[in-house]
């Protein structure tokens, strides 16, 4: 298994996988494997031509990010620092936490990035234009 890299934006999370003879299984539980209530779950895939994802933030969400099948690379930013985290074993998982700006890239084929998320959807709480999140970064100081 790859390395982990020491996270400044996001917290890594080494799933810890069950394995017998027949293969592996993770298990992942709600306050338990992850710090907060799972409200939803979704995953990307099937991206095409590598097409970049994401630019933006979220006022009040968090989510654990793991890639289930293949790799990507997902780009944190605290409007002070970026930080950039391949994602390339399904063991490896990342906390993305509020007032985060993300961006996901270069997406293998056959790449499945799975999301558990602490609140349902919202659009009202993306914050889809980086000046904008700058500006609330520098309000909250
Ligand atoms: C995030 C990154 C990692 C829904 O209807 N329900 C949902 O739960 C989600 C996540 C999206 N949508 C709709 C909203 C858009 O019409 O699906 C469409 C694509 O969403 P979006 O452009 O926000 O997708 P990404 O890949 O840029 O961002 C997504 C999440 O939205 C976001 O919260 O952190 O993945």
């Amino acid at each position: 298994m790859p390395a982990q890299q020491p996270l400044v934006l996001g917290e890594s999370l080494n799933l810890k996988p069950i394995a017998d003879g027949r293969g592996k299984l993770i298990a992942i539980e709600a306050l338990r494997t992850v710090p907060f209530e799972i409200k939803r779950v979704y995953y990307i895939y099937d991206v095409s031509d590598q097409e970049p994802r994401g630019f933006h933030a979220h006022k009040a969400l968090q989510q654990l990010m793991f890639c289930v099948s293949g790799h990507c690379t997902l780009i944190l930013d605290d409007g002070h620092q970026r930080e950039e985290i391949v994602l390339d074993d399904p063991t490896k998982a990342v906390i993305v936490r509020d007032m985060t700006w993300r961006e996901m890239h270069s997406f293998s084929d056959d790449c499945v990035l799975m999301v558990l998320a602490s609140e349902h959807y919202d659009e009202s709480d993306y914050i889809r234009d980086y000046a904008e999140f700058r500006r609330l970064i520098d309000v909250q100081g």
